[in-house]
């Protein structure tokens, strides 16, 4: 039987996104198209009758303009919203900043797909020379972590999930326990990391994963915290399917 329910969602399309390069932990801005699909998730959100009691978002603007987008559709821009880096997206290391279809072009398909979906291969390393190095390492945004030698030069799936899920079992589940109604607008992976854990997906099964922008997903959960529905998507299915193969070809050569 379902006891709780949750809602989720990728932040709308971002300037990165658009330019099709790998983003990660670089505070990328929403596309014009990202705010019309923050602002077509709220309204579906206000449609469907959903209101929330707490929010929880990364803090990278493009997932947290998201939720103001969102909040302001249904009318709740004040709800208590809590930011945390470790809903940030995975970070991409060295490939951040470049084009994924060049980088396809360049090193092939299938290693860029082995950077993008395998399970627990890394993405090279950001070093010290990166051109984004010191504006994602000097952000005062990180103050209160991850602490100096805990930073990130690079994440797989794998890794981002060690430091997602920690929230989720130390701050999601005892606020759903409470009867809190939760929205998490997030990212591409770290919501890949919780779905894959939810819904105790192989290491294989996520990797045919692609989570759409700005479009709000569903969890209802048993009192074990269970999947009872898994990732219902407020969303016409053709459009999501749609939405989902885009994703999925950004890896690709042009
Ligand atoms: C994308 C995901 O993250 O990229 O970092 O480039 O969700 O913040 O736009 P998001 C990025 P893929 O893993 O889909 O290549």
């Amino acid at each position: 039987m379902s006891k709780y329910k949750i809602v989720m969602v990728r932040h709308g399309e971002s300037e990165w996104n658009k330019l099709n390069l790998f983003c990660g932990w670089y505070d990328a801005n929403l596309s014009d198209k990202g705010k019309n699909e923050a602002v077509s998730a709220g309204k579906t959100l206000k449609d469907a009758g959903y209101t929330f009691d707490v929010a929880h978002t990364s803090v990278l603007t493009r997932a947290q303009e998201t939720l103001k987008l969102i909040l302001k559709e249904i009318g709740q821009e004040d709800l208590p919203v809590q930011k945390t880096w470790r809903l940030n997206e995975r970070h991409y290391g060295g490939l951040s900043g470049m084009n994924k279809a060049e980088t396809a072009a360049k090193y092939g398909e299938e290693q860029v797909q082995i950077w993008r979906r395998s399970f627990d291969v890394p993405p090279p390393p950001m070093e010290s020379d990166h051109k984004y190095y010191d504006t994602i390492v000097k952000d005062a945004r990180y103050a209160d972590g991850p602490k100096p030698d805990e930073f990130p030069k690079f994440e797989s799936l794998k890794l981002t999930i060690e430091r997602t899920l920690p929230y989720w079992n130390d701050t999601i589940i005892p606020q759903l326990k409470e009867g809190k109604r939760i929205i998490i607008a997030a990212h591409g992976n770290s919501l890949r990391g919780i779905v894959k854990h939810l819904d105790q997906m192989s290491n294989e099964q996520i990797m045919g994963l692609n989570l759409p922008t700005g479009i709000p997903f569903v969890y209802e959960l048993d009192e074990n915290f269970k999947p009872v529905v898994s990732m219902k998507f407020l969303g016409d299915e053709e459009t999501v399917k749609a939405a989902m193969a885009a994703v999925a070809a950004q890896g690709k050569a042009k």
